[in-house]
């Protein structure tokens, strides 16, 4: 979609600090990270959110996941890390393509699941 900000950072339309990258995903630090270490996890398809996941596309959100935790090895994220996804407006989503936050670089703390 041309109009999604998302699509045309996987795209490389807008310059993004990519972290990881293959055929169906893109990884990319947050542009206004929340904690030390704040990136994004995206399938290139565009998905709007978590609402539109079906078995047609579950894959893609798998393959999402399969990547965290090579990035966060990668990364050193020994002490762990937390994945959130925000869906639809009450969660806070303000971009309309699926991402999974990653957050970690300090302790968390419980709050919040
Ligand atoms: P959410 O509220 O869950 O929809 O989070 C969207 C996140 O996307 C938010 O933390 C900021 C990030 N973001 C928005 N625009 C850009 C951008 O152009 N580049 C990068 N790297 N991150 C962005």
């Amino acid at each position: 979609m041309s109009d999604c900000i998302f699509c045309r950072i996987a795209a490389g339309d807008i310059p993004s600090a990519c972290l990881y990258e293959d055929e169906h995903v893109y990884a990319f630090r947050d542009i206004n990270p929340q904690a030390p270490v704040h990136f994004l996890v995206i399938p290139r398809a565009h998905i709007a959110s978590m609402d539109e996941i079906s078995a047609e596309n579950s894959a893609l959100a798998a393959k999402c996941l399969e990547v965290i935790p090579k990035i966060a090895a990668r990364l050193g994220l020994s002490g762990g890390y937390r994945v959130i996804s925000n869906c639809g407006a009450d969660a806070g989503q303000t971009v309309f393509h699926l991402h999974f936050h990653v957050l970690a670089g300090k302790s968390l703390g419980e709050r919040l699941v």
